[in-house]
């Protein structure tokens, strides 16, 4: 008998990687899509299975982390052995625009699905992990950041993570469920959110690159991160869930990088030569050369990146770095891929888009660029 596995988030960058990951171990997946005017498959279009299969080992239910009934209903539907809750309003500049929505879903929706789970009488059959975040070490109180670090939460985003954290921990203590944190901190992809900073930057410097836009704005650019590959993280999150007890683990690569560095990175990557100049709402960054052989539009000169205040948050988390040493010595996981062969592996596959949308514009066809980041 294949194991069975329910994810929430399914249609997200992780989601899509867990689902495929938990495919090739041969566990049989269901996943929580939400109903949308229009398609929000994409990241998993390529594993779908025609529902009229008699015998899928992927099925996708129409489901919300804000509707009780709705998540109880499909546990009891799924009974399964493992349960990922990846399922987030998950952007936290979007968290202070809508707060309340935040929290119904990132932390009572977390208490929801483990409600369910105890409703059931499931406590001892399903496994739960539970996507937590590095934002919930908000304002640093130690660095790296640990599992024993203290938390101070510095968003509406992170302070419904840091509810979902605790309830996890309450669950496990009260319940005896096998449940646990992941505390993962930044990790991207190809797949990543277009409005999340990487993506931001290697989608808007390939259009760029190939005449799509002129400029991309930006927020904070001294802020640092401590960036990995999705690929990476999603192992850890099955592996967590595989220990003869349950315990929360710091996953994270520990290596720190600028806003900044990521730019001159993806920069680089297009044959670009980029040169920062001025502080502050006033920086900017200037080609300073054409280094590739790259077709470009772009000449020496040309401002391609400005300062612009609206992407600046009410409250910043300036710096994140991690201390994986118990995942490495528990888990015995060290990380495969760095951020700069990631911020190369984006770049391409941006890049790639970019010609193809720029190659329409050549033609006459309509190649649209989302602006809204
Ligand atoms: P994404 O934003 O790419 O995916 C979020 C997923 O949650 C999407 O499938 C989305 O559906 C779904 N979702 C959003 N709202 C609801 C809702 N109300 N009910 C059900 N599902 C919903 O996030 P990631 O894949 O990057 O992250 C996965 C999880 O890990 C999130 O919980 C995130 O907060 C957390 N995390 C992420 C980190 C990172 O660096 N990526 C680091 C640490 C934690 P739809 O596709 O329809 O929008
Ligand atoms: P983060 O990721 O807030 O860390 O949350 P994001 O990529 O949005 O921001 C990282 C840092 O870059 C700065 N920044 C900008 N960010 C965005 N989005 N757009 C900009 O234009 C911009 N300019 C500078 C931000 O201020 C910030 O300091 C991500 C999400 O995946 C969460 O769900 C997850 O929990 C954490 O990572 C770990």
């Amino acid at each position: 008998m294949s194991k069975r596995a329910l994810i929430t988030g399914i249609t997200g960058q992780d989601g899509s990687y867990l689902a495929e990951f938990l495919l090739g171990k041969g566990y049989e997946v269901h996943g929580i899509k939400r109903r949308a005017s229009s398609f929000n498959t994409q990241r998993i279009d390529h594993i779908y299975q025609d529902p009229h299969d008699p015998d899928p080992n992927l099925t996708l239910h129409y489901g919300d982390l804000s509707d009780t009934s709705n998540l109880t209903r499909i546990v009891q539907e799924v009974r399964p052995d493992e349960v990922y809750n990846l399922g987030a309003q998950s952007h936290v500049a979007v968290s202070f625009e809508a707060p309340e929505y935040t929290a119904d879903v990132d932390a009572i929706g977390t208490l929801r699905l483990l409600d369910a789970i105890r409703f059931l009488g499931l406590e001892k059959k399903t496994r739960f992990y539970q996507a937590s975040t590095s934002e919930l070490y908000g304002l640093v109180q130690e660095t790296p950041q640990r599992e024993t670090t203290p938390f101070h939460p510095r968003s509406p985003y992170a302070v419904a993570k840091l509810y979902a954290y605790w309830i996890t921990v309450n669950y496990r203590e009260a319940y005896g469920l096998y449940a646990c944190n992941g505390i993962l901190f930044n990790h991207e992809s190809a797949r990543r959110g277009e409005t999340f900073v990487t993506r931001k930057i290697t989608r808007g410097l390939a259009n760029i690159s190939q005449g799509l836009e002129d400029c991309l704005f930006m927020g904070n650019l001294d802020s640092l991160r401590d960036w990995g590959h999705a690929k990476d993280y999603i192992r850890m999150q099955w592996l967590m869930l595989q220990q003869e007890k349950p315990e929360d683990f710091v996953i994270a690569t520990g290596q720190q990088y600028s806003v900044r560095d990521f730019i001159t990175w993806t920069a680089q990557e297009l044959g670009i030569s980029l040169r920062f100049e001025g502080t502050g709402t006033q920086e900017i960054g200037v080609v300073e050369a054409i280094t590739g052989n790259v077709t470009t539009s772009v000449k020496p000169g040309d401002v391609l990146v400005r300062v612009d205040p609206r992407y600046f948050r009410p409250a910043e988390v300036e710096t994140l770095l991690g201390d994986p040493a118990k995942a490495k010595e528990v888990l015995g996981w060290v990380p495969e891929i760095s951020a700069r062969e990631m911020c190369a592996e984006m770049v391409a596959a941006d890049l790639d888009t970019a010609r193809r949308h720029a190659l329409l514009k050549a033609h006459g066809f309509d190649a649209p660029v989302a602006q809204e980041n």
